[in-house]
């Protein structure tokens, strides 16, 4: 084969790709509409899509995956660095050289019969110094048409990706076609490999074709990979929305936030604001990279260019934004096709439709057992066709964080809100983040499970070195510079197991007692956790909570906490003596601080 564009570099591993891969031909991506459309139309006529009704949803598609590559792998999830010191005891580790062996084999002639796209692409604004490019090879169309939708890509970013500084994205979904084979509506295969070598910045995708185990910008790249290069050169690569918050006086600040996989981070990032005069907007729903500006603050951009959001759950009530977002150029994977060819999935609409076919191709009825759209269905969207993007959203400088919080879906003990005491304080509030389990990855829903800075799937390396590393961040500026960390919990219950809080977008008045918080316009009240808001400073009495509930939104059960501290002392014991001194500290402090209430 022979590959070629002005990058050697480029040419050489792409033509090395081919040798091994085998496919039947290249396509180098130009990243145009016409492109676009080419690929879906194919896609139509192999089965894999289906077009919606263009009256009802122009330019959009359905498409139903294979039942066994629904979500992320996690177990099928590796970091390969030479020392398995550097993976650390929450990832995944194999030799890079053993690994590499087993994927040659798996890879070779893994495209027979298909065709090999060469995917360019820029993770953030082209030429911003935040950003990064990389190349992703793939044999599904599926894919290149979800890149186009999620990153910058094709003709333009070639002219940004120099020498062989790249970040290498292979990915097969590891089904050749032999001569005369028909393709299957989703191609996958039963054994699956989500590689990371991140010493030199590339990824080895084979058998899935679904979400960010295929389209590599996202978890693969902009966090795995990310995160390790942000380690070594001073920035952060984190799993965090961004908003801005807008006051009724007009000013504005930026927050991001750090919540685990479908715990509402795309809701929160498109609040509709009940309170008169404040009002949110978007930057970004999935991937926060920040760096220092000249200034000495935190600058963050969102390196993607679309929403790969949990459907199901979504509505005109619960997050109208998004509702708005995908009314055109979308695409719905795993969702209910209705009869009229619109989607449709659980909690869209408190009507439900007669019939559906639903996510598993069966007749589907209101009242069978069989859920409409898998609980990890999505939709993937144009950000730019969200009506509130931020106008900085594509800022190449980023925009300024004030804000930090950390979230995740707890039941019990975690109040509403509280504020750390500073860096190091808030680091360890990160680093106690644990939150019952969606079906965002494989694997037993509702358990509690650890999830530090909602990194645990996606930290390349020891996350015992990445609380370091976000300790020595603190260190990196002024204190009053950087942005206040804060802990939310929108999804404690009270004994009768209901939510005793809202949510969506009442939200709000969480974020405004945080925004005053920052201008020091805000009352707090020290508590053994961190500062919670003083009573009267958040507002909930014209909302429908009884008082009862209302303190229990805030109440700290000394025993719920010190059970707490038992299975954070538990979890950083996983770290072995990396753990850093600091957090050790603060989880001492916290106890000593718990035992006098
Ligand atoms: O990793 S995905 O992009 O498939 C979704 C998620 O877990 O947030
Ligand atoms: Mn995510």
């Amino acid at each position: 084969m022979n590959f070629s564009t002005n990058n050697a570099h480029l040419n050489q591993w792409v033509n090395q790709l081919f040798d091994l891969c085998k496919p039947d031909s290249i396509h180098l991506c130009d990243g145009s509409d016409d492109e676009y459309n080419i690929l879906a139309s194919l896609l139509v006529k192999t089965g894999t899509f289906i077009k919606l009704n263009e009256d009802k949803r122009p330019n959009s598609y359905y498409c139903q995956s294979d039942p066994t590559d629904v979500a992320r792998v996690e177990d099928r999830t590796f970091i390969c660095t030479d020392n398995p010191e550097d993976a650390g005891p929450t990832n995944n580790w194999m030799n890079p050289d053993e690994m590499k062996t087993k994927l040659t084999s798996l890879f070779n002639g893994c495209m027979k019969g298909r065709t090999m796209y060469v995917i360019p692409f820029s993770m953030g604004p082209l030429g911003s110094k935040i950003s990064y490019t990389g190349v992703q090879i793939t044999d599904s169309p599926y894919v290149v048409c979800s890149m186009k939708i999620m990153t910058r890509m094709g003709k333009e970013v070639m002219k940004f990706i120099e020498g062989s500084k790249f970040v290498k994205c292979l990915h097969s979904v590891g089904k050749p076609l032999n001569h005369g084979d028909k393709d299957a509506k989703w191609s996958c295969n039963e054994e699956k490999y989500i590689v990371h070598f991140p010493e030199e910045k590339s990824i080895w995708s084979f058998g899935s074709g679904y979400g960010g185990n295929a389209l590599l910008g996202k978890k693969c790249f902009a966090l795995r990979i990310a995160s390790y290069l942000a380690k070594k050169e001073g920035w952060l690569a984190e799993h965090m929305l961004i908003l801005a918050v807008t006051n009724p006086k007009g000013e504005k600040k930026y927050f991001a936030g750090a919540f685990p996989s479908a715990c509402g981070k795309t809701n929160l990032a498109m609040l509709t604001s009940t309170i008169p005069g404040w009002n949110v907007e978007t930057v970004g729903d999935d991937i926060a990279w920040m760096k220092f500006g000249d200034d000495g603050r935190l600058y963050a951009v969102n390196p993607e260019t679309g929403f790969f959001g949990v459907a199901p759950g979504t509505s005109i009530d619960t997050n109208p934004n998004a509702m708005l977002s995908m009314r055109q150029n979308s695409i719905f994977t795993n969702v209910a096709l209705t009869q009229g060819g619109d989607v449709w999935w659980e909690g869209m609409t408190k009507q439900e439709p007669d019939e559906l076919i639903n996510w598993l191709n069966h007749k589907w009825m209101p009242g069978v057992k069989e859920r409409a759209a898998h609980p990890n269905s999505r939709y993937t969207v144009p950000a730019k066709q969200c009506p509130v993007m931020d106008p900085e959203w594509e800022n190449p400088a980023g925009v300024p964080i004030s804000v930090i919080l950390f979230g995740g879906r707890r039941e019990k003990t975690i109040p509403l809100v509280y504020e750390a005491f500073n860096w190091q304080h808030g680091t360890f509030l990160g680093s106690i983040i644990a939150s019952e389990k969606t079906a965002a990855a494989d694997g037993e829903l509702g358990k509690l499970r650890h999830d530090p800075f909602a990194m645990l799937p996606f930290c390349g390396y020891n996350m015992a070195d990445y609380f370091n590393h976000w300790l020595s961040i603190g260190k990196l500026t002024d204190a009053k510079k950087l942005p206040k960390i804060f802990s939310v919990n929108w999804f404690r219950k009270n004994s009768e197991g209901k939510y005793l809080w809202p949510g969506f977008g009442d939200n709000i008045r969480v974020l405004k007692w945080i925004f005053e918080r920052i201008d020091d316009d805000a009352a707090a009240v020290e508590s053994p956790i961190g500062y919670l808001p003083y009573p009267k400073a958040l507002k909930v009495d014209d909302l429908d909570i009884s008082p009862q509930d209302r303190d229990e939104l805030f109440y700290i059960d000394k025993n719920e906490w010190l059970n707490e501290t038992i299975s954070i002392e538990r979890f950083y014991s996983t770290f072995g003596n990396k753990i850093p001194n600091q957090l050790i500290e603060e989880l001492g402090a916290l106890k000593n601080r718990l035992s006098i209430l």
